[in-house]
This record gives structure tokens, sequence and C-alpha cells, in this order.
């Protein structure tokens, strides 16, 4: 069947048949010849002195090659490695440890199995030294400091801030009504199902190192391992195979990598690091841990007039979060949400602590998951407070279509949007009105069911090089494509997706601009070697910026086409009309040519003076970030006899812009509410007072399958983005972005007849438990 017009079709995703038939190639698939294996020696110890590292039993053991420790790495200069927040993190303990389960020395050994006997068998004397993992505790003047590297003699890391702290206090000063509540974002962690890894392999002939990374940003990975090891970047391929999810996990560079090369270049052999679950979930980097304060002044009448924020952020032992350069606190400044705040001041304070670093955008543009859950929450405290409904609350100071582009109090230009024709569909979806006669009606009778809505404002698409790099790298992105003499057609980008159906959408979008069956069509990323250059997946950034390069490309490749099918037709290139994705002579509807014959032409029948060939490459430097929104209703009922929280449902109405495949965008929308789902009730990385690690595997981390999950009512409003080139907007996020705040609402709401204002999240049975008894509900 030919599909020529396909962007908002619900193609069938390409890349599916691969994977359901077990036939997808993830990094642990690959096997090289002579490859070897590496296993990493790690502190049980969260703070404490390494005394001394004997290796000679672990040297002892057959089959065991080689024993790396942070003293090896220090003659190369490898021992520790810059990080992206500009800190540095040790590759291998030198001196010290400072989480439970830091690398300390890696064992390469012919077999994974010799390799994991090896890294057991080296001997590490430990000396414990006292344990901050409260972030406040480390605050204080009397904490022991645990960066002896660093020339400040605290746990402080940076102070940042933004907006108008004068205008602001002023405001909250002379408010009718002032709310002011604590919020903490626990820690949480994205776990991939896919664990990360990687395969070194360093050939002495040819002097090439080839990195196979489960990678979210190959081509960041090829420039940065360049700088930092100095082997020269064109001698680098680093190639991200399938991945199993990456979730913002496999954004950063990890120790182990670094390990695998230094293993690979010293025995000019391959060596294959993959870390255990345990070591995912305890060691690579986390997401959240922010301890927030919010304050809104508002009018009797509901009207919002300020928001102050202040925040404490864990960051564990080493400042590792990836966020754009200049953007310490990642898009944090975004908690204004949908409302018209007339001013505003947000200021966050970074704190070390004996924790495993991190601080990574899970499902989240930088931060942006910490200030939606920030304002939606305390929104619905301040119409608790007010005595208003919380919709009618939203709806009062929603920023209104017509001040689009909106400047937002902290900075952000917001694009487009439509807040109250999101929020009308959800309530109408869930039936609202209906829904709260039934709650009084329960609630006459003691029983305890909540609604709780969330509309929140997301921020993707990083971004204009005026504002974002990477290490000083301009966050671009790119699309190659190739159209070859019988008119198929190869794409490559700069970006890497990880399950998100790239293989299927930008095949969409580049069929879309060249008149092309979407079959003919075939997308390829994550290999440096071939692909252009681009700053990869992440932060939902893959639609706005490469499906930008994308459309752009096609553009391109059309230009050309355009003079070849003129040549064709005997006509000026201005007598050319693009219609149903042909070139059709204005005027003659029957004289037309396809891609197809243009093609053909390009390498056989070129017009004189053109050169052959059908190419094009376009780097897209998108002018801004794109806003998507949405509002989600969740609907709960607790059982007070068990203290279980039941979903009762769940509507979320999404506004990405112009679609580019609604069933795979809906099934984004279902990811992510169910990651969402299980943050807000199930999940979290806790630490015991010695910092040992409480949530090391899927018993103690739980991670929600389809039994636990709720039934996910969809639907979407469609508001174009004006600046991207087909109107497009990132959307894989929003639904953990703006999910944890409707499930948390909705549960408070069921026990505000209890005086119940705030829970944290999780929002676990036994939570749920305390509060019953304590208002003698339950026993
Ligand atoms: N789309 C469409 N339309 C629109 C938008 C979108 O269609 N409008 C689609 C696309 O194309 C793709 C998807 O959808 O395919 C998504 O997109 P976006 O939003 O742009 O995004 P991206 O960039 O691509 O991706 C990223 C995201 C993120 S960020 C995350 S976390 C997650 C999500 O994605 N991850 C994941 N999702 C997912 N899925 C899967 N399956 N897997 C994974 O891993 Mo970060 O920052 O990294 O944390």
């Amino acid at each position: 069947m030919e599909t020529v017009a396909v962007v908002g079709k619900p193609v069938k995703r390409k890349e599916d048949p691969r994977f359901i038939q077990g036939l997808g190639r993830y990094l642990d698939d690959i096997v090289l010849p002579r490859m070897a294996y590496l296993a990493l020696v790690r502190s049980p110890y969260a703070h404490a002195r390494v005394r001394a590292i004997r290796t000679d039993a672990a040297l002892a053991i057959p089959g065991v090659l080689a024993v790396i420790t942070g003293e090896d790495l220090e003659k190369a200069g490898l021992a520790w490695m810059p990080t992206l927040a500009g800190d540095r993190q040790m590759v291998l303990a030198t001196g010290k440890v400072l989480f439970q389960y830091q690398e300390v020395a890696a064992v390469v050994a012919e077999t994974r199995e010799a390799a994991y006997d090896g890294a057991h068998a080296v001997e590490v004397e430990y000396e414990p030294l006292p344990v901050v993992v409260d972030p406040f505790a480390a605050l204080r003047p009397d904490a022991p400091v645990l960066r002896e590297d660093r020339e400040q003699k605290t746990n402080h890391i940076w102070h940042w801030e933004v907006g108008d702290r004068e205008g602001t206090e002023a405001a909250l000063r002379s408010a009718e009504v002032v709310v002011k509540q604590d919020v903490r974002f626990q820690r949480v962690h994205p776990a991939p199902l896919e664990p990360c890894g990687c395969i070194a392999d360093y050939n002495r002939g040819t002097g090439r190192l080839t990195l196979y990374v489960t990678s979210q940003a190959p081509h960041a990975h090829r420039t940065l391992l360049s700088m930092v090891a100095g082997i020269p970047e064109h001698l680098i391929r680093v190639v991200s195979p399938d991945v199993g999810g990456g979730f913002g996990n496999k954004v950063p560079v990890y120790p182990g990598y670094v390990c695998a090369v230094v293993a690979s270049l010293k025995l000019g052999r391959p060596v294959k690091w993959v870390e255990t679950r345990t070591e995912n979930l305890t060691t690579t980097h986390f997401a959240r841990d922010y301890h927030m304060t919010a304050e809104i002044a508002a009018t009797r009448d509901g009207r919002v007039r300020a928001l102050r924020v202040k925040t404490i952020a864990d960051h564990g032992a080493f400042d590792a979060q990836a966020n754009p350069s200049r953007y310490p606190a990642g898009l944090f400044s975004i908690c204004t949400g949908s409302y018209d705040f007339p001013v505003a001041f947000a200021e966050v304070d970074a704190v070390y602590t004996n924790k495993a670093p991190g601080g990574v955008a899970y499902r989240c543009s930088f931060r942006v998951t910490e200030a939606s859950y920030l304002i939606e929450r305390t929104m619905d405290v301040l119409a608790a407070e007010l005595g208003m409904d919380p919709a009618e609350l939203r709806r009062k100071n929603f920023v209104r279509p017509e001040q689009f582009p909106y400047r937002s109090a902290l900075g952000w230009t917001y694009d487009s949007g439509n807040y109250a024709a999101a929020l009308d569909l959800a309530l109408e979806m869930i039936g609202y009105a209906d829904l709260r006669r039934e709650q009084a009606e329960k609630r006459r009778r003691g029983e305890l069911m909540g609604i709780g809505i969330s509309s929140f404002t997301e921020i993707v698409g990083a971004g204009p090089s005026h504002s974002f790099d990477i290490a000083g790298i301009k966050m671009f992105d790119s699309c190659e494509i190739r159209v070859h003499p019988t008119g198929k057609v190869l794409a490559r980008l700069g970006t890497r997706h990880q399950g998100q159906g790239h293989e299927t959408t930008f095949a969409q979008v580049i069929a879309h601009e060249l008149g092309v069956p979407v079959e003919d069509v075939i997308v390829e990323e994550g290999d440096t070697d071939t692909a252009p250059y681009g700053l990869g997946t992440y932060a939902s950034r893959s639609t706005p910026t490469a499906g930008g390069a994308a459309a752009l490309a096609g553009r391109r490749v059309r230009e050309k086409a355009r003079k070849i099918a003129a040549h064709l037709l005997e006509c000026g290139e201005d007598d050319l009309e693009w219609v149903d994705g042909r070139f059709q002579v204005r005027g003659a509807p029957g004289r037309s040519v396809g891609m197809k014959e243009v093609a053909f032409a390009a390498y056989t029948n070129p017009p004189p003076g053109v050169e052959p060939g059908l190419e094009a490459v376009f780097y897209y430097d998108p002018p801004n970030l794109t806003f998507p929104f949405g509002t989600y209703v969740c609907v709960v009922d607790i059982d007070k006899g068990t203290s279980e929280v039941k979903v009762r449902r769940f509507v979320a109405v999404d506004d990405c812009g112009t679609v580019i495949n609604p069933m795979i965008v809906e099934g984004q929308i279902h990811g992510g509410l169910t990651e969402g789902y299980g943050i807000a009730f199930m999940q979290e990385i806790a630490y015991d007072e010695n910092g040992n690690c409480l949530s090391g595997n899927f018993t103690e981390y739980l991670v929600p399958t389809a039994v636990e999950a709720p039934r996910w009512e969809t639907a979407r409003t469609v508001t174009p983005s004006p600046h991207h080139p087909i109107g497009a907007k990132g959307v894989g996020e929003s639904p953990n972005v703006g999910s944890p705040a409707a499930f948390v609402n909705a549960v408070v709401d069921a026990l505000s007849p209890l005086g119940v204002r705030h829970i944290d999240m999780p929002i676990t049975r036994e939570k749920v438990w305390r509060i019953l008894r304590a208002h003698g509900i339950t026993g």
C-alpha cells in the first residue's frame, strides 16, 4: 500500500518485528573474538579511608588477566574524570570512598565468572569514617567535610537563584493569603530493564578504539572520551546498539566504561563490562532527591500573586548531574507551571552526602518533574486554604491562549498553549461534577474518596544554541538523508532511541516530506562513524530537535529534486507545484513526477550543471524550546480496612502539538504514567543512617507491572508549536512529569476530611495506615 501523507497516522512500529522475535541486538548480545570481561570491586562502606588494596589472591585465580586500581589510573591521569556538572568524580577510589558500592578496583579475566571470582578475591582494607546521609545535617558547621579534594571545606556545592527576590518578598508580605508547603521529591531511579554496559575494543593494528555502549548520546560520549582520555576523536568510534530502555540512566559516562577502555588499551583485547541490577540501582545515576519549600501569595478570591521556592538538592558524593552547562538546577525554573505569576523567585542549594552521585533527568527535562510536582501540589494546598475547587483555582490562574508567546516570571518564553481546553476535556471525560457530588455523599458516610488534578506545563527540546550546550557543545541535532537511485531512502540522525520508536516516527516525517511510502525509508541512529553529529535522545528532545532536522533535511532534498523534476517535465522550476507528494506542472495535473522518478534521474540523467546524486544533511538549531502541556485527573478510593489506595480512574489529556504517530504517543503516555504511578506509590532509593542502600534490587525497589498499573484513559488537544518545522512538541516525558501530582493530590483530597494537607511520596500502604490509625479509623 502506498502511504504518503503519513504524519499523524498510527503506522505500526517498524522496529517491532525484530524486537518481538528476539532479534534485537543489545549490548550483551555482542560477542567479539578474544573478548575479556571486567568486574568491579565495590566498597561495602559509605565513607571510609582505603588503607590498602591487595591484588595477589585475585591475580592467582585462573583466568584473571589484570587488576586495575586507582593508583594505576592515577599514573595514566585517569583516576578522576570530569562530570558534566563541572565537578570531578573518582573512577576508582583513591584515598577514600564516599558512597556504598563505590568503584574501588577492576578485575579483567577470560570469562565473566573468573572476573567476578577475581573481584571477590581482591582484599581491601578500609577505615570507616563518619557517614552523612541527610543533606540538612551535611550543611551543619560540625558536619564532616566529605570532599577533601576540594578547596572549599564544606559540603555545600553551589547556590543558584533566579527571579526577583525583593519583588517576590514584597508580594508575599502584603498578600491577603500565603500558603507554605514543604515538599520532598524522593530519590528514585530510572531502572531500565537493560542495565548499563559496554565493550571497549582497542585495535593495536589500526590504533582505533571502538566503544559499544548503552548510550543515549553516542556522539557526546565520543567527544568526551576523546577529551578525557586524550585519544584523537577520529580514532574513536562509539556504537550504541539497541538499547533496552534509557530513561536518562544512559546519558552519563560511568566509571565502568572508563575502566573497560583502560583495560582494552592495556590488553589490546576487547573488554566487556555489564553491570548487575544491584550495581545499576545503587551506583548509576539516581534522579530527583529534592527537598523543596514553596510559598504562594494569593488574593482571597484565588488569584496568585507570587511564588517563592527554596530547595536543598542532595547530589550524593560527586556533583555528576547531567544538565546543560548553564543550568545547574536544570530547567527547575519552569516551576511557575501553567500559571500567570506576576513575580517569582527560586533558589537551589546543592549538597554533598555519602550517597551515590547523579541527578539524572529521569523521564524529565532536567528537573522539570520536581518543578511540576511542586507547583501542582502547592496549588492544591492553596485551593484547600481558600476553600476553593482545585479545578476552578487552576482555571482562574492559567496563562491564557492570547498571552502566548508568554514570558514567565522566571524567564522562559512559552511557545503556545491552551491550558483551559485540556482541563475542560479532562474534566468532561472523567465526569468531574458527578464525581464531586458522589464524593460529598461518601464523605457524609465516612468513606474516603479523592479526586486529584494536575495541569502541568513541560519544557522540552534542549536546545537553542543561544543558551544550551553540554561541555561547550551546542545542543542542535541533525539528520542526513540519502535517496538511492530506485527511490528508496536511508536516513541517519544524531539522536539514539531506546524504545521510543524513532525508526518509525522519523521515517514518517521524512516520507511525508519526500512523498515516498514510509516503508521505503529506513532510519539509523547510534553509530558515530555513520550518523551526523547530534546530542542524543533524552529530555524529550528528539522530536523538537532531530524531528525538525528530519523535516528540514527532507525539504532540502526536495529543493534539489525540484530542479531535476523541472528538467524531466521540461518546464521552469517556478512552474512546479508540490501537490500530494508529487511535483506537478502548475495548471496541468496530468504532468507530474514523484520522488521515485526524480531519484532515478538524479543518478542517470541529472540536468546539465546539477551535481548528480540526491542527498542532504541538516543541522537544526531550534529557535526555542517547546512547551507541551496537559491535564491529568485521578480518582482514588481508600479502603479503610486495608489502607489500600485504589486508583479507580485516570484520565490523561496531553497536548504535544502536531502528533507524528498517535499510536506511539499513546504508548509513550502509558509508559510514563506507569512510571509515575511507581514513583507516587512504590519507589524510593532509601538509605539507613550508615549509608547502606536499602533499595538495591527489585524486591526492595518496586517496579509496577501490568498487575499494579491502573487503566489509563487518554485523549488529546492539539496546539502546534509555532516555531517547529511541523508544529510538533516532545511528549515522552510528559506523563512522568505530570502524573505524580495527580496521584498525590487525589490521595490528599481523599484524606483531607482528616485534616491531611500533604503526604510525601511514595504513598505506601504503611503511610496511609499510620494516618488512618492516628485518626482512630483503623486498628
Ligand atoms: N512523538 C510523536 N509525535 C509528537 C511527539 C513525539 O509521534 N508530537 C513520538 C516521537 O517521534 C518518539 C516518541 O514519540 O518516537 C517520543 O518523542 P519525544 O518526546 O521527542 O522524546 P524522545 O527524545 O524521542 O525520547 C526521550 C524520552 C525520554 S527523555 C525518556 S526518559 C523516556 C521516553 O523518551 N525514555 C524511554 N520514552 C521512552 N520510551 C521507551 N520505550 N524507552 C525509553 O527509554 Mo530522559 O531525559 O532520557 O530521562
